[in-house]
């Protein structure tokens, strides 16, 4: 911990970050139950990604009438436009709900925690922040995102380049003019997919550099009618409980059934008419796509064939078609025309997965010996997913264990929720939780409600600090990898694996046991009194031994 001579404020709970999760954290623990929460956000608003992400193209690809809270008065009022809601829309919502819940008087802006240290002694956290300020607090959430640091590769000659160079996650709020320009976009994620065809329309020239072409359905994007939102209202409370009980917190498109089980050729139809209307419902055909290598080429090869249907140069289909892993390991992305954007006369993709991008240079890009020109680059190269946020936090817990050597082998967690040795910190949709393999609205209210509910259950037993056991959380770690190992998605270099991140460990981010058992795992071990967790009480201390003595 740095010296400083500010006197800290003292709070029941601080909170790291101002997005979604920040948010209803701020209105369940100050509104719902009267605790003071104080929570410390980067941006100069609320909003998190979608304070950061508004790079052209840039919508939801969960249904927004459920990628949003499912409180009644909330939901009944707002209506939203499009069935996937653009970046401006979801940022209009957050808004008129942090006035609605009045959360903003609880958030210091422009604010980023700099370092928080548990003080063993009076069990709580302080926190420090880039403003000099400190805080103090029993408990520390982590509403961080996992999806908030931007990967920005290091090309050299990066800073010589003459014009602007923009990340897709930190796109400028006043927005970008590319009129007349030619613009490189790095990357093909769901960031580069979404923003190139938008891009595509107003530059004079768009060159696209590919290292690994990715799977990509359409979205089937379409307004909302006043008849569809009028239904949705009237059954929300049954369709958010339905949804609670799905393997990705969302109803949709259910499985034919095993590859092994179902006619191929009405398989083919039914990826036919999923590819027209369902976006995501593309993968979920067979209820195997992502355990059998047989189903899974099935459903590639579906994909590749359209992109050898849409796009008109067979050499830039032929660069376009995924080979290198199986679809659905990396996230599927939704996208508006991405395919039929390579078909328009100013665009051009360049592979450099044989030859990398060799540096920038004050004009442009140089791959191999070809020396491509620019007025402005981006970057659609992704993040440093689920533990970047954290790592780059100096958190010191018991024992001034340091949360990023801890996590160093890779991230380790029990539910997702909290860590061996770092007591009273709490991580909204942690690694270890199915929340990115899920509508993240779904997996956010279910953290922040399960630790509301462990915060009275807290307060009530007069336990002054938790802690996730050793053996409890070792148990976990090897579930999650258990699980994922049965599946086909280590096959793919992505960053559910922290591969995209030069040196992060390659361990499986996320539950694969589905949110549905995955909520009932959690309900039960608050319904059994908390089990895997360490409690202590004033007169009783834990120690790194203490792991029978968990209270049940
Ligand atoms: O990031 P990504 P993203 N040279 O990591 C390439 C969510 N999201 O921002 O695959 C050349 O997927 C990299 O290449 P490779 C969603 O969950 C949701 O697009 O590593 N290329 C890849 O093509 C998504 O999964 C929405 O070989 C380089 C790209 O950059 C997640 O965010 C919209 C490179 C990065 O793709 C991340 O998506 C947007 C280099 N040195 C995002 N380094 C919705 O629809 C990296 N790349 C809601």
């Amino acid at each position: 911990m740095s010296e400083t001579t500010t006197a800290p404020t003292r709070h029941d709970v601080v909170v790291i970050g101002a997005g979604f999760s920040g948010m209803l954290l701020i209105h369940r623990l100050r509104d719902g139950l009267g605790y003071d929460v104080k929570a410390i956000e980067r941006g100069e608003d609320v909003g998190g990604t979608w304070f950061w992400n508004r790079y052209p193209g840039a919508r939801c690809d969960f249904e927004s009438e459920f990628y949003s809270y499912s409180d009644n008065e909330i939901q009944q009022e707002w209506s939203w436009s499009e069935r996937y809601a653009a970046q401006p829309e979801i940022l209009e919502y957050i808004n008129f709900v942090a006035d609605r819940w009045d959360v903003r008087r609880s958030i210091d802006f422009d604010t980023s925690v700099t370092a928080a240290t548990f003080d063993e002694g009076r069990n709580l956290w302080v926190v420090e922040t880039d403003r000099g300020a400190r805080l103090e607090a029993r408990y520390l959430i982590a509403a961080t995102g996992n999806l908030s640091v931007p990967s920005e590769p290091t090309f050299p000659g990066m800073e010589s380049f003459a014009g602007p160079i923009h990340h897709t996650g930190r796109w400028p709020k006043d927005g970008v003019d590319f009129t007349g320009q030619r613009v490189a976009v790095i990357g093909t994620g769901s960031s580069g997919i979404q923003s190139i065809p938008v891009i595509a329309e107003q530059a004079a020239e768009l060159t696209v550099f590919q290292r690994t072409a990715t799977f990509t359905v359409p979205a089937a994007n379409r307004p909302l009618t006043d008849r569809e939102r009028q239904v949705t209202k009237a059954n929300y409370p049954v369709l958010r409980e339905a949804a609670k009980h799905t393997r990705a917190g969302i109803l949709g498109e259910q499985p034919m059934g095993s590859f092994a089980e179902v006619d191929l050729v009405l398989a083919r139809g039914e990826l036919e008419r999923r590819w027209r209307t369902t976006g995501l419902g593309v993968t979920a055909t067979f209820n195997d796509t992502l355990v059998s290598e047989e189903a899974n080429e099935f459903v590639s090869q579906f994909v590749r064939d359209k992109i050898n249907q849409i796009v008109e140069d067979p050499a830039t289909a032929k660069l376009l078609e995924p080979h290198d892993y199986p679809i659905g390991t990396k996230r599927l992305a939704l996208d508006t025309g991405y395919y039929e954007t390579y078909n328009r006369p100013n665009v051009r993709l360049v592979s450099v997965r044989q030859t990398p991008i060799d540096r920038f240079t004050p004009r442009g890009i140089v791959v191999g010996d070809h020396e491509y020109e620019f007025d402005a680059i981006v970057l659609a190269t992704g993040f440093d997913a689920v533990t970047g946020a954290l790592e780059r936090i100096d958190i010191e817990g018991r024992g001034a264990a340091k949360l990023a050597e801890a996590w160093a082998e890779g991230a380790t967690s029990y539910l997702g929720l909290a860590v061996h040795g770092f007591p009273n910190l709490f991580t909204v949709t942690g690694p270890g939780s199915p929340a990115i393999l899920t509508n993240v609205l779904a997996s956010i209210e279910h953290h922040v409600e399960w630790i509301a509910d462990y915060l009275e259950f807290l307060r009530r037993e007069g336990i002054v600090r938790t802690e996730a056991d050793a053996a409890a959380q070792a148990g976990w770690v090897e579930q999650v990898a258990e699980l994922a190992g049965h599946t086909l998605y280590p096959k793919a270099a992505s960053w559910y694996m922290g591969v995209n991140v030069p040196g992060k460990p390659r361990v499986f981010l996320a539950y694969l046991g589905g949110f549905g058992t995955y909520r009932a795992i959690c309900s039960k071990v608050a319904a059994d009194g908390y089990p895997g967790f360490l409690h202590t009480t004033p007169t009783h201390e834990v120690t790194d031994h203490d792991s029978e003595r968990v209270t049940s």
